[in-house]
């Protein structure tokens, strides 16, 4: 179909680019880098080889994340959201922007989360998973209380947060450790963030802020598939629930939650998927760089569903979760 709209789709900024180079082998190396730092040549070619009228751009990975120290992190995730909106206002018609935050220090992330909307006109945020604060060791997971400030910015200021991918750090990957091939996109990724994103569904987060919008990539890392037994887990046994969420697990899934296709073009993941969340809840993306645009593309147009769903995963879900222009 013509007019797609993409949401998992990333550039980088010189400071940010090494962070992708462990992901593949030093021989893709020079197409993954030159396709990161492209000036929007070949990710136009691309899109408008396969039917891709926007890009929704962000960062790539752990990037801000993964800095340390909360004020180099503010600075770089500014860099990094000027960067953008300079390509986003070069072509309006074909990029969007979705802001990267100082998550380090909710008070750094809630300001840079309002200029990036305010000021810069971006349609909502992508974090890169945990972030690594004082204590690199320790990482920090957005269900903690500290963060309720920054949700509550999040809820006034009405945009989705893409809640992103990235690595568990080594104290935490022991159950992959001579098993590197499982790390990353292939295993680890959605290990690490479908768990995020329970976490944020157990908290009670969304009875605190019930209009919050998290989106997660890659089919909605293996939760339209588990999110069952996660509520149902031993139901003969009565005693109270520990967790302090007030409703079922998901509930908040199908009322809090979006995903994306990004990366992950299994028909019988999407049929199940489509089932277990609706078809006003799934969006069309590639993962460019990082995966192909006609993989993606060729797939999706062609995947048996109704074409009122495609147009709605395809496009007009896009524009209504981040208010663009309706046709
Ligand atoms: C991603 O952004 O989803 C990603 C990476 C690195 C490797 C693979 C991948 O950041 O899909
Ligand atoms: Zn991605």
């Amino acid at each position: 179909m013509d007019g797609k709209i993409g949401l998992e789709e990333h550039f980088a900024i010189d400071e940010t680019l090494m962070d992708s180079a462990a992901f593949l082998s030093p021989d893709v190396w020079t197409e993954l880098s030159g396709r990161l730092m492209d000036p929007e040549d070949r990710r136009l070619q691309e899109m408008d080889r396969h039917g891709m009228e926007m890009m929704i751009l962000s960062l790539n990975a752990p990037a801000v994340q993964a800095i340390p120290d909360a004020k180099k992190a503010a600075e770089t995730a500014r860099r990094a959201n000027d960067n953008l909106a300079e390509k986003v206002a070069r072509r309006p018609d074909r990029f969007q922007g979705l802001a990267a935050l100082p998550m380090q220090d909710p008070d750094l992330a809630s300001e840079e989360l309002n200029r990036a909307i305010k000021e810069l006109g971006f349609v909502g945020c992508l974090v890169n998973g945990f972030s690594q604060g004082a204590d690199p060791d320790v990482p920090l997971y957005y269900d903690l209380p500290q963060y309720r400030s920054f949700w509550a910015t999040c809820e006034s200021v009405a945009v989705p947060f893409y809640l992103h991918p990235r690595n568990p750090l080594p104290q935490d990957a022991r159950i992959y450790e001579g098993h590197p091939w499982l790390m990353g996109p292939a295993w680890a990724f959605g290990q690490e963030t479908a768990v995020h994103a329970l976490r944020l569904m157990g908290s009670g987060l969304f009875d605190e802020f019930p209009k919050l919008q998290v989106i997660l990539g890659h089919m909605g890392e293996g939760l339209p598939f588990n999110i069952w037994r996660v509520d149902n887990h031993n139901a003969w046994v009565t005693s109270p629930k520990p967790q302090p969420a007030k409703r079922k697990f998901i509930d908040y899934f199908q009322e809090n939650f979006h995903i994306t296709i990004s990366g992950n073009y299994s028909t019988q993941s999407f049929l199940a998927a489509l089932m277990v969340l609706g078809s006003d809840r799934i969006l069309f993306s590639t993962d460019w760089p990082f995966e192909n645009v006609d993989y993606s593309a060729e797939w999706f147009d062609t995947v048996d569903i109704s074409e009122a769903d495609r147009m709605k995963v395809g496009r007009t879900n896009a524009q209504e979760l981040f208010n663009l222009p309706a046709d």
